[in-house]
């Protein structure tokens, strides 16, 4: 089959800012959240526990955040690397506290703008297009420290502030923004996108989605303000999506995995592409206890600032059922669910499955009917030098290979597909355990989880692979 994907299709990459700039302190930056996560498979359980201390200790644990892969001082090489694989297309993060560095200023700081003018430039010379994410998992610390965090309705204001200084900069440099990465993992997980850590389990869902709430005003205004001073903006969202199987047809699992994914998959979309609260929440959040303060005026900002596309990243599936054993409850993968016997998985536990995206596009594209963009998307795995110095990374290439597949009959099925965007093109930090041994890239980095390594990048063999598909636009797999 030929030519199923679209001229012009934007192929290319994914990082953020926290996982791989480095220079900590550097051009004036202050600290923000992923500052403060140590590295190390304690990682996860740290952040889903209450209590969380936001206070660097540096004889306990290690922060590998802190150096990443230094893109600080190495982009030139990075982005060369790029554009010889042929991207079209680069997605980052602006790291918040780079241009405000403790997120309550009213003025930016210069030296942060003319970091990222400096890394915009770069990729113009190859004309590769930024794709930026405003917001990944970099809330100030100052903001979570003295606000609490999204709970807190200034942050609004503070992020506000924060999006008219970027918009305003870049203007004639980038087309392409995302608000908030994978916005709807708050309610799981309200640490990494909302800056907080809940009391109790039993606030978690109230403040989550009191948060979220602001996050949606916040990303509604941002679409607004992005299309008044940068009118060829496109501005999407960004959904952490997971297809939802029922483990058998038993109606009762049938069913309680259609509202598991309805909260899940499609909750935050509803708010952000449709501009209103899905009809499913009235009963969800009287069944919760769940009480939200919503301003006047917020919900008709909402309807106003829908996005123009619908970015996502995707990496498993989930099945479940409605009753789980004690035994099964810990089975599933990285966001809960059952094993799926039909499925095998990454050295993480995460369950591979490419036929899954197909479903997710499918069922993205049949409620919003928006072009579609996938930002995320990969295998975290352990690579190893061979004795001749290449990287032999076939696992990752096979991986790859299997999801475009799909992608491809997604697109045949009359899905609007406009991008792909692998997940750590280069090699960087794991965001769920802060480690560099779990690597994405098709560039290698010599950096270790104990602090070793040159720094020195390598081309494994996925990188000669996907140079040919983006030279092929999809067609030689
Ligand atoms: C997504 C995040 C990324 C990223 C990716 C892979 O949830 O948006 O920041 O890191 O997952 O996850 P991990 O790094 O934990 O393997």
């Amino acid at each position: 089959m030929t030519n199923q994907f679209k001229d012009g299709f934007l192929w290319g990459g994914a990082t953020a800012a926290n996982q791989f700039e480095g220079g900590l302190n550097e051009g004036g930056k202050g600290l923000n959240l992923a500052d403060v996560l140590p590295g190390g498979k304690e990682r996860l359980k740290l952040l889903a526990s209450p209590g969380f201390d936001f206070e660097i200790d540096q004889a306990k644990y290690h922060y590998p955040n802190h150096e990443g892969i230094d893109f600080y001082h190495r982009y030139k090489e990075d982005i060369a690397l790029f554009a010889e694989m042929g991207f079209k297309v680069f997605r980052l993060s602006i790291a918040w506290s780079r241009i405000f560095p403790n997120g309550d200023e009213t003025e930016a700081n210069e030296a942060g703008l003319a970091f990222y003018d400096r890394i915009f430039d770069e990729l113009a010379k190859y004309n590769i297009e930024p794709l930026v994410t405003i917001a990944h998992y970099e809330t100030p610390l100052h903001l979570i420290k003295e606000y609490g965090g999204w709970k807190n309705r200034k942050l609004v204001e503070f992020f506000d502030r924060y999006v008219e200084a970027i918009f305003t900069r870049y203007q004639d440099k980038v087309k392409y923004w995302l608000t908030f990465n994978e916005i709807n993992g708050a309610t799981h997980l309200p640490l990494l996108g909302l800056g907080f850590s809940p009391e109790s389990e039993a606030t978690r869902l109230q403040e989550s989605f009191q948060g979220l709430h602001h996050q949606f005003v916040a990303s509604a205004r941002a679409v607004k303000k992005g299309h008044e001073i940068i009118p060829e903006s496109q501005i999407g969202c960004m959904l952490l999506y997971a297809p939802v199987y029922a483990f058998d047809a038993n109606p009762e699992n049938v069913m309680y995995v259609r509202r598991e994914a309805d909260l899940f998959n499609f909750f935050c979309g509803d708010v952000q592409v449709r501009g209103e609260y899905p009809y499913f929440a009235k009963r969800y959040f009287e069944e919760n206890n769940i009480k939200l303060k919503i301003e006047a005026g917020d919900l008709e900002e909402i309807k106003q600032g829908t996005v123009d596309f619908i970015s996502f990243s995707y990496y498993m599936s989930r099945t479940d059922k409605k009753h789980k054993t004690a035994e099964e409850m810990g089975q599933g993968n990285l966001i809960g669910g059952v094993k799926n016997p039909f499925l095998s998985a990454s050295d993480w536990g995460w369950e591979i499955d490419p036929i899954g995206l197909r479903i997710a596009l499918n069922e993205l594209y049949a409620r919003y009917q928006k072009p579609l963009m996938i930002v995320e998307n990969g295998l975290g795995a352990y690579d190893q030098i061979e004795a001749d110095g290449s990287i032999q990374d076939d696992y990752r290439i096979d991986y790859l290979r299997e999801h475009i597949k799909q992608m491809g009959e997604a697109v045949q099925d009359g899905v609007d597909l406009i991008g792909y965007t692998p997940w750590g093109c280069i090699d960087l930090v794991s965001a769920s355990t802060g480690e560099y041994s779990k690597r994405y890239g098709f560039i290698y980095v010599d950096k270790h989880d104990d602090g070793s390594g040159t720094m020195e990048r390598m081309r494994k063999k996925s990188f000669y692979w996907y140079k040919q598909v983006i030279e092929s636009n999809g067609n030689e797999l």
